[in-house]
């Protein structure tokens, strides 16, 4: 980024303490001390596999089990996780600024368990809770559904034969190695190793529609090529485009309302890259809104400008700090 504004936490506090309409932006980056991998850079690899390249449509109906398998892993590892103190802090902002909007990317649920306000935080790609029909004209969705594993085929295998393979053929190498895996998998079930094993499954044991009988369960996520969903994107419309009917009343230009400026937007741990999520920074701005960048890597702080801040670091130390 050409300009990189100052972290100058004096004149963001002021700024805070003055500001009403904030909304917030965060990303894969909030949660990451929570022990939740992002999805570009560091941790964006599933086994082989490009994070991003699973959430897609395509890479569901072509290897249901695969992406399931992935999914239940994160269902897994979202369910074992805290909440981190910035996730604690917007929650408490969310408390004292009632018109403190939260417009997440993330969908492991840690925002709801910090206690953040369910009306003052919008889900824009789904939840790793929800499961529905993959046929849109089924229609079947069921929120918060907290099983692990959702369907007894996707428990995680001790896959106690190829260990005993592997150590036939190398004993102390490869008992030592499968020892250990089998320790990470009692420890965290961590299946996002490669050379730990997983099955096939057949389609028949992955979750099936109870309402049509015939198509898939998917995750409630929103992958690449989908919209958002509908309630998600009116509402935000509407926080958007909501007015202040009085002082204009008062200046006797009904007929002009203009929306409530937005006074602040915090953009925090994501790398902005996609649409339409990285778009509502701009969209606060262009309604009066200074920005602040959280992040640890300040070439993912896009298009700043004078009068924003960068503050550089992990989410979970900055957003309590600067939120005080
Ligand atoms: C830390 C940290 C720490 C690390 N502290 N920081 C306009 C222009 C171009 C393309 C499009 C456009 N409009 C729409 C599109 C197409 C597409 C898109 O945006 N493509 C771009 C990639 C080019 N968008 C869509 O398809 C969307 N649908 C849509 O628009 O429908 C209408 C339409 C359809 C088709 C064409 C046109 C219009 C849907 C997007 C759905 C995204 N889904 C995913 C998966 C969700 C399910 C799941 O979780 O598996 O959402 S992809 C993935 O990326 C996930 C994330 O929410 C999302 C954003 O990632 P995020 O959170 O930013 O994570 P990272 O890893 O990228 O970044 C982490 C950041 O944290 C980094 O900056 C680190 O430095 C930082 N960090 N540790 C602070 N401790």
């Amino acid at each position: 980024s050409a300009f990189l504004s100052p972290s100058d936490l004096e004149s963001f506090t002021a700024h805070l303490q003055r500001s009403q309409r904030i909304v917030a932006v965060p990303g894969a980056g909030l949660s990451a001390s929570s022990g939740l991998p992002t999805f570009r850079g560091a941790g964006g690899l599933w086994r082989n596999y490009n994070a991003t390249s699973l959430a897609t449509p395509g890479a569901f109906r072509s290897d249901p089990g695969l992406v399931w398998m992935f999914y239940s892993y994160r269902r897994h590892m979202s369910l074992n996780a805290k909440p981190n103190p910035a996730h604690y802090a917007l929650a408490e902002l969310a408390r004292r600024k009632p018109e403190f909007l939260t417009l997440s990317q993330n969908v492991d649920g840690l925002s709801p368990r910090a206690g953040h306000p369910a009306d003052q935080v919008k889900l824009l790609h789904g939840s790793l809770f929800d499961v529905k029909c993959e046929d849109e004209s089924c229609g079947y969705i069921r929120r918060d559904d907290f099983d692990d594993p959702i369907v007894p085929a996707l428990a995680i295998p001790a896959d106690e034969s190829s260990m005993a393979e592997q150590s036939k053929a190398r004993p102390d190498q490869a008992l030592q190695a499968a020892m250990a895996r089998k320790a990470a998998l009692i420890k965290g079930l961590d299946i996002s190793d490669a050379s730990i094993p997983i099955p096939t499954i057949p389609r028949s044991s992955l979750p099936h529609c109870p309402k049509c009988k015939t198509s898939l369960l998917r995750p409630g996520v929103v992958w690449f090529g989908e919209m958002l969903p509908e309630a998600v994107l009116s509402d935000i419309d509407a926080y958007f485009d909501e007015v202040d009917p009085k002082p204009q009343a008062e200046a006797g230009n009904k007929g002009h309302m203009q929306p409530k400026k937005v006074d602040l937007c915090l953009v925090i741990g994501t790398s902005s890259q996609v649409y339409p999520a990285a778009g509502y920074a701009s969209q606060a701005r262009s309604m009066g809104a200074r920005v602040a960048v959280i992040n640890t890597d300040p070439s993912d702080a896009r298009d700043l400008q004078e009068g924003d801040w960068f503050f550089k670091g992990d989410a979970a130390d900055i957003v309590p700090e600067i939120l005080k």
